[in-house]
């Protein structure tokens, strides 16, 4: 064999390998993301973040705070927390855990998002050894068109 056709087969081996490396580049799922709206000196909200990171989202962080976006999303004052977040469509206001995200996108229903009104020790972000690792009882509420409410996941209940 010369010279000229071992470089040629090399050649021709590395141009064969490309359109596998794309296929495998393609099939890996792209990781879904979270844009979050909250305030910069929030570090409850931080620690939320990097619970959905840990979790595998991707995320988009508006230090703006959250009170506007909480009202343009629809989600009522009083079911309001300290960060708002958008995914697939759908309002996130605070500490609600990522299963809880996952399972919204998948059932796919009619609403507006889901909401852990205000900042229960024990959900994502507020727990920890910061907490003494207390988990208070605390519901992810479903909210509907309507701002009506109904409970889509309990945590902590005894
Ligand atoms: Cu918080």
């Amino acid at each position: 064999m010369n010279r000229t056709s071992t470089t040629r087969r090399g050649l021709l081996l590395a141009t064969a390998a490309l359109p596998f490396a794309a296929l495998a580049q393609k099939t890996a799922a792209p990781r879904v993301l979270v844009e979050v709206w909250k305030d910069p000196n929030c570090g409850c909200c931080g620690d939320w973040v990097k619970h959905l990171q840990d979790q595998g989202f991707a995320t988009r962080l508006n230090d703006t705070g959250n009170n506007a976006m909480r009202a343009k999303l629809g989600i009522p004052a009083n079911l309001g927390s300290c960060h708002t977040a958008l995914v697939g469509g759908y309002a996130v206001e605070g500490h609600v855990p990522a299963r809880e995200i996952r399972r919204l996108l998948r059932e796919k229903p009619q609403a507006v998002g889901l909401t852990v009104p205000g900042m229960p020790v024990g959900s994502p972000g507020m727990d920890g050894p910061a907490y003494g690792n207390r988990r208070d009882p605390y519901d992810v509420l479903l909210v509907l068109k309507d701002g009506s409410t109904r409970v889509f996941a309990s945590y902590n209940k005894a």
